[in-house]
């Protein structure tokens, strides 16, 4: 298809121009051949926010593998973290004339912009895993991910739960993910909604770990020397939470016991820490976007209608389901 040969030049050079300019990230802007018939598969551009946790891992697997599957030519980048390089990307997708684009919004807001770029140049968006702020819902045909708020509920709900019969104080501390993100806050806003029911419990100090395991161990070692009496870790996901049993270990405390533990995705590395006792509650956050999302991409691009909202079905880990769960967890 002429469009198709047009497109792979202006790839090439966009290639080379976003590797020059270092916003290519680790994943690069080179594109990822579906198993499709080549010259007829369908191209999508994603954008994803980095390679910042093991969820990011899994869900990068998800889709690379997806689009495999589905015969998907997949033009894959990594942002860093850095919405000013999602952003070049999706600008560089819309030059190549991608059929679709995909990406997970680093944060919320500051998208309108480039998503009215690739709505005027008739390339349909599809949101991942994380949403936008935008008012401007015609921006992106469907947003497939999480309920976040309702992550940050069920967190509070084992918490409440958990502290049923005490009328003490329960002081507790907060790793937040990423500033901005969609993640970050709903799952403090779901969280904040259920404890806020009962004075007892109180957020004595709360700040960002950007999701990784090395910011977590930083900030839970700053609450360790600040705060004289923590009783609760509540972590946006199991990285800051396992960077912060580091901390809280070198501090001579035990975590799941002196500190109780509560994390957000039910990665393996999460699993096994609640397996073993040093976590004491996991929330799952399902990475596994891949398939629907290339299901939604199919439809999008042969001009189908599509749910403008698509909420993965996840569950909740105690000690005793992690340790079923484990053998056959897929990440
Ligand atoms: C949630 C996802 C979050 C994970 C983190 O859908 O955006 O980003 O909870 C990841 O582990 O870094």
């Amino acid at each position: 298809m002429l469009k198709r040969i047009s497109t792979l030049v202006v790839a090439g050079l966009t290639a080379a121009a976003l590797a020059a300019c270092g916003t290519g990230g680790s994943g690069g802007s080179g594109g990822t051949e579906g198993g499709g018939s080549g010259g007829d598969s369908i191209v999508m551009g994603f954008s994803q926010v980095g390679a910042e946790s093991g969820w990011r891992t899994a869900n990068t697997k998800s889709v690379q593998e997806a689009a495999k599957q589905a015969g998907i030519t997949l033009r894959f980048s990594d942002a860093q973290q850095k919405q000013e390089n999602q952003i070049k990307a999706i600008r560089s997708y819309i030059q190549q004339k991608v059929d679709v684009i995909a990406f997970s919004p680093v944060v919320e807001s500051g998208w309108d912009t480039v998503l009215k770029e690739a709505k005027d140049a008739n390339i349909p968006v599809i949101l991942t895993d994380r949403a936008v702020d935008s008012a401007d819902t015609s921006l992106y045909k469907s947003f497939l991910g999480s309920d976040f708020v309702e992550e940050g509920k069920k967190a509070g709900q084992w918490l409440v739960e958990e502290y049923k019969d005490s009328s003490e104080t329960v002081n507790i501390v907060e790793l937040q993910g990423t500033t901005g993100s969609a993640p970050a806050n709903d799952r403090k806003a779901g969280f904040a909604e259920v404890i806020g029911a009962d004075q007892k419990f109180k957020i004595v100090a709360s700040q960002t770990g950007d999701f990784t395991r090395a910011k977590g161990k930083e900030v839970m070692d700053a609450f360790l020397k600040a705060q004289p009496d923590i009783d609760v870790l509540y972590a946006h996901n199991d990285d800051m939470g396992l960077g912060a049993i580091e901390a809280i270990e070198g501090a001579g405390k035990v975590p799941g016991k002196d500190i109780k533990i509560i994390t957000v995705d039910a990665v393996k590395d999460g699993m096994q820490a609640l397996a073993d006792g040093k976590i004491n509650y996991i929330v799952e956050c399902s990475p596994l976007l891949g398939p629907q999302l290339m299901d939604l991409a199919k439809k999008v691009v042969a001009g189908e209608s599509v749910p403008a909202r698509v909420v993965t079905e996840e569950t909740t880990f105690t000690q005793e389901q992690a340790k079923e769960a484990l053998p056959s967890r897929q990440y």
